[in-house]
């Protein structure tokens, strides 16, 4: 079995050096973190290592969510800055190439009157700030965060949607950029975002789009461009890759063992861009049996961020698998396990 710890570290927000502890026992960090394999697709990885470890059926324990979590600024410039960079975006991208006071945003296409707009100015206009997420729907990536920037019906009102314009695309000095329904955009209160968290964006001034419910590959970076075109059909807005659907992942890290009794916290997400999160299962023995914590409650604009409290009752080695249900029956085609050990 692959153990991909490089590629948990992209979906891991809070996790490295994260305290976990449950109420009353402190317990320190759990286990290894088994993601789902990234190289084979959708497939059972409950089912493949069921046979080494205790099971124990119906697993019972403390579940609650919550859904104002946030990825803390470095770790989302982190995560997705660099190493997403390797799995999903154009490789060898130079940020560093324009200064501050030179960064321009042109504003053109099909519109009424084209201009062309500083950052400097951009940062002057009136400052919005939404928790939004960002998901990559090609590789594990996510986080939450809360982003500060402009609305971009707001840019693009300035210029004027010009006659039959029905299509937006947000490019990068080389073109980068996805094109997109324009009443799509205006519908989801798109936004251009030029800091999160407390932090604006470094390496070359970035400015990048974020648009709620969409996955990653449409927030451009580095935009100089927004462009209006008319398209005979609006481009339909993809979803996630099959296997990227339904994320989820727990966030602790390796420890030392647990003792019998001991409470132990587990945390992570369960995400699916959009669509809502209806449960999250647990499965103590090899996804024989799950035991389902109902979700429901839950918007599907921020992602799910549970806590699952687990106290064993005898010694072993076990293996703790996590999965999603959302709204449309979909299931986590690649679930999240930790293992762990439990001494008398
Ligand atoms: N200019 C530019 N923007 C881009 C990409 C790219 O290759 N070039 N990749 C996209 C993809 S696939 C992802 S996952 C996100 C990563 O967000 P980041 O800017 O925080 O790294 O950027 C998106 N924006
Ligand atoms: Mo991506």
């Amino acid at each position: 079995m692959k153990r991909s710890f490089g590629l948990k570290m992209l979906g891991c927000t809070v996790g490295a050096g994260m305290v976990i502890g449950g109420i009353g026992a402190t317990v320190p960090p759990a286990a290894l973190a088994l993601n789902g394999d990234e190289t084979d697709g959708p497939i059972d990885v409950w089912q493949r290592a069921a046979v080494d470890y205790d099971k124990v059926a119906n697993v019972q324990g403390g579940f609650t969510f919550t859904q104002d979590t946030l990825t803390p600024a470095d770790e989302v410039f982190n995560l997705f800055g660099a190493a997403t960079t390797t799995l999903c975006a154009k490789p060898g991208y130079a940020f560093d190439e324009v200064t501050h006071e030179e960064y321009y945003v042109n504003v053109g296409g099909n519109v009424e009157k084209a201009y062309s707009i500083s950052l400097e100015e951009i940062e002057r206009r009136d400052a919005q700030t939404k928790e939004m997420r960002c998901t990559c729907g090609m590789s594990p990536a996510i986080a939450m965060a809360s982003v500060t920037g402009v609305k971009v019906s707001d840019l693009v009102e300035m210029a004027g949607v010009g006659a039959g314009a029905n299509t937006i695309t947000f490019k990068d000095k080389e073109g980068y950029g996805l094109p997109m329904p324009l009443s799509y955009v205006m519908d989801k209160e798109a936004m251009l975002v030029y800091q999160v968290g407390d932090k604006p964006f470094s390496e070359g001034e970035r400015l990048q789009v974020w648009i709620p419910d969409t996955v990653a590959k449409y927030f451009t970076r580095a935009v100089t461009d927004i462009e209006l075109s008319t398209s005979e059909e609006a481009p339909e807005v993809q979803g996630p890759d099959e296997q990227y659907r339904a994320k989820v992942n727990i966030l602790n890290t390796v420890s030392d063992s647990f003792k019998v009794g001991d409470l132990i916290a587990f945390e992570g997400y369960a995400d699916d861009c959009g669509t809502k999160v209806m449960a999250v299962e647990f499965s103590l023995d090899g996804g024989e049996t799950w035991t389902s914590f109902d979700t429901s409650s839950s918007n599907a604009q921020d992602w799910v961020y549970w806590h699952f409290d687990y106290t064993p009752e005898a010694a072993g080695t076990y293996k703790l698998d996590v999965r999603a249900v959302t709204e449309d029956g979909t299931v986590s085609p690649l679930g999240s396990s930790t293992v762990f050990e439990v001494e008398e």
